[in-house]
C-alpha cells in the first residue's frame, strides 16, 4: 500500500514537471519595444514593420510610443524590468543619457536589442545586438552625389550656397548625416553651408525653419534635409517663396519615403538616400535566436541604395514603405 502511494506520487510528480515544461515552451516570448514617437513617415512605417512581424512570431509585444521624448522611453524601459520581460528592443530618441537605465536593464539581466539608433555608452558590452543603418555612410551619400550632380551640369566651380536642415539634436542619425556630409564636402571649397538648423525630423518644423532660411534674403542653391519629411515641408515653403523646388533649389533628402518619390516624380525634388525602416523581420529573428541562446553580430546593417529622379513609377509603386 506504501509503495502503491509512493509510485502515485512519483507519477503525480513526474506529469506535473512534464506539463510546466511544455507549459514553458508554449509560453509566450515577452518582448518591451520603447519607440521613439510617430514624428515621420519613416517612424510609422518602422512600427508597423515591428508590430506585424511581432505579431507573425506571435509575440506578446508590449510597445510603448515615447513621443520623442526621453523621459517618456526611460519610463516604458523601467516598466518592461517591472515587469520582467523576455527581451528589450529600444530605439534611443537622442545618444546620450541612458547610462542609468541601461545599467538597470543589465543587472536585471534582461537581454536588450538596439534597433535603428545608438547611445554614446562606452562600449558594446551592454546591448545584445544593434540593428540599424549607417548614417554617416548616408551623409556622405547625400555629400558625393551633390559634387557629382554639380559637375554634371556645369557648376562644379560655382560657389554653392547649401542650406541644411537638421533632425532632432543629439539623435544618432542627426549627428552622424552631418558629418557624412561634411566630409566629402570639404575638400570642395565652393560648397558652402550657409545656414544650418534643427527640424526634429518633422514635416512642420521643416516647413517652419526653410521659412525663416528663405526669409534672409540670401541665395539659397541647395536644401539638405536630414530626412524626407523635412525636405517636404521644406518644398512647400520653397514653393510658397515663388521659387521652383529642384530647379532653383536643389533638395535633397534622406530614407526614400513614398513622398519623397512622388515629389521627384513631380519633378519637385532631387535625390534621396535611402534607410530602411523595414526592420521588423530582422529583429524577430535577433530575439528568437536570443532565447534559443545563440550568438549574434554586434552589428547588423541594412543594404541602402540613393535613388534620383530617373526613378520610374515602377520602382515606385513596388516599395513597401
Ligand atoms: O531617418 C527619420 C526618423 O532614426 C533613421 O528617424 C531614423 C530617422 C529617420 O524620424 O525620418
Amino acid at each position: 500500500m506504501k509503495l502503491k502511494a509512493l509510485l502515485v506520487f512519483v507519477l503525480a510528480a513526474v506529469l506535473v514537471s512534464a506539463c510546466s515544461v511544455a507549459f514553458a515552451a508554449d509560453r509566450k516570448i515577452v518582448v518591451g519595444f520603447a519607440q521613439i514617437g510617430a514624428e515621420s513617415d519613416w517612424r510609422v512605417a518602422n512600427t508597423n514593420s515591428i508590430r506585424t512581424a511581432c505579431e507573425e512570431a506571435g509575440f506578446d509585444l508590449r510597445f510603448v510610443d515615447g513621443q520623442q521624448r526621453q523621459e517618456n522611453q526611460i519610463k516604458a524601459l523601467r516598466d518592461f524590468i517591472t515587469q520582467g520581460v523576455d527581451v528589450i528592443g529600444f530605439s534611443p530618441v537622442v545618444e546620450s543619457g541612458w547610462d542609468e537605465v541601461i545599467a538597470e536593464i543589465n543587472e536585471a539581466g534582461i537581454p536588450l536589442i538596439l534597433l535603428d539608433r545608438t547611445t554614446d555608452i562606452a562600449g558594446d558590452n551592454y546591448f545584445v545586438t544593434w540593428i540599424g543603418s549607417d548614417f554617416l555612410e548616408e551623409g556622405r551619400k547625400a555629400g558625393r552625389w551633390l559634387v557629382e550632380y554639380m559637375q554634371k551640369t556645369g557648376r562644379g566651380r560655382d560657389e554653392i550656397n547649401i542650406v541644411e536642415l537638421q533632425g532632432t539634436v543629439g539623435s544618432g542619425p542627426a549627428i552622424d548625416r552631418k558629418k557624412g556630409f561634411e566630409e566629402v564636402i570639404k575638400d570642395y571649397p565652393n560648397l558652402r553651408i550657409t545656414q544650418s538648423q534643427t527640424g526634429d525630423f518633422t514635416r512642420d518644423l521643416g516647413k517652419t525653419v526653410m521659412e525663416s532660411f528663405l526669409k534672409r534674403g540670401e541665395r539659397i542653391d541647395v536644401l539638405y534635409a536630414h530626412n524626407d519629411d523635412m525636405a517636404l515641408g521644406a518644398i512647400q515653403a520653397i514653393k510658397e517663396a515663388g521659387l521652383k523646388p529642384a530647379e532653383d533649389v536643389i533638395v535633397i533628402g534622406v530614407d526614400a519615403v513614398k513622398g519623397a518619390f512622388e515629389a521627384m516624380l513631380a519633378g519637385e525634388m532631387n535625390v534621396t538616400v535611402e534607410c530602411s525602416p523595414l526592420l521588423g523581420p530582422q529583429f524577430v529573428e535577433a530575439v528568437q535566436a536570443i532565447m534559443a541562446g545563440k550568438e549574434l553580430p554586434k552589428i547588423t546593417y541594412s543594404i541602402e541604395y540613393v535613388y534620383s529622379q530617373e526613378v520610374t513609377r515602377r520602382v515606385v509603386d513596388g516599395r513597401q514603405f
